[in-house]
């Protein structure tokens, strides 16, 4: 019998939802972040936060319907929307993501990210890769170091990671993989020449209580606007 997202979100800490959005969409949604970094006149350079409050086209996006199901069966009811972000890999970029859980960042009730691939992705130009079950492990203490000046300022040391249960995670334009905020995971550089983009958008527990997040302008319970 398949198992269900939760089923397998409660297992592994993500699911993979295959061909999320289409190429039609992605591609404006692409259009539509060179012209919101265009009026913000900042670069597409490593990441930026903020997507959905400077655009109703990234808004529509984080509240895409197939994507607000999916989040309810895994999260509950109410799915609160807190923020995006694109994270640039572009042609001249050579950066992997360090391995990490993103929790530390914002403590609190646990969070729940979306990554989606604005790009096909794959080990050359910058997929995402995780340890599956890792969720389990609890709240790790990020001793890695972050030195280099890339940003990341919580990682996890390499003797935290076994190799052998390392997951590469393949995605093609428009793929999206869902995961769970304890997720240990990390992104290989981009070697390709090519550009990787991905959007990810964070959301939470909306009968959960939090600090509040300054960052987290465009915050929304999604699925209001259809009910
Ligand atoms: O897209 C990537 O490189 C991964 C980014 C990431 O892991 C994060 O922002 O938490």
């Amino acid at each position: 019998m398949n198992q269900t997202y939760k089923e397998q979100f409660d297992r592994d800490g993500y699911v993979v939802l295959k061909q999320l959005f289409s190429e039609q969409e992605v591609n404006a949604l692409k259009k539509e972040a060179v012209q919101v970094l265009k009026k913000k006149e900042v670069g597409k350079e490593g990441v930026y936060v903020g997507m959905a409050a400077a655009s109703p086209i990234f808004a529509a996006a984080a509240d895409k319907e197939e994507l607000a199901e999916v989040l309810q069966e895994i999260i509950g009811e109410e799915v609160v929307f807190l923020s995006d972000k694109i994270v640039f890999k572009d042609a001249g970029t050579d950066f992997g993501s360090p391995w990490h859980q993103d929790y530390p960042y914002w403590k609190g009730s646990h969070k729940y990210s979306v990554w989606i691939a604005l790009d096909d992705a794959d080990a050359d130009n910058g997929c995402l890769r995780v340890v599956p079950g890792s969720h389990l492990y609890g709240d790790i203490n990020h001793q890695g170091d972050a030195s280099d000046g890339l940003g990341f300022g919580n990682r996890l040391r390499e003797q935290d990671i076994d190799p052998d249960q390392i997951v590469d995670l393949k995605a093609s334009k428009g793929d999206a993989i869902v995961f769970h905020d304890l997720l240990f995971h990390a992104s290989y550089p981009n070697k390709s020449g090519k550009e990787r983009w991905a959007l990810i958008s964070t959301y939470k527990d909306g009968t959960q209580a939090d600090p509040h997040y300054d960052w987290a302008t465009a915050a929304f319970v999604v699925g209001r606007s259809r009910s």
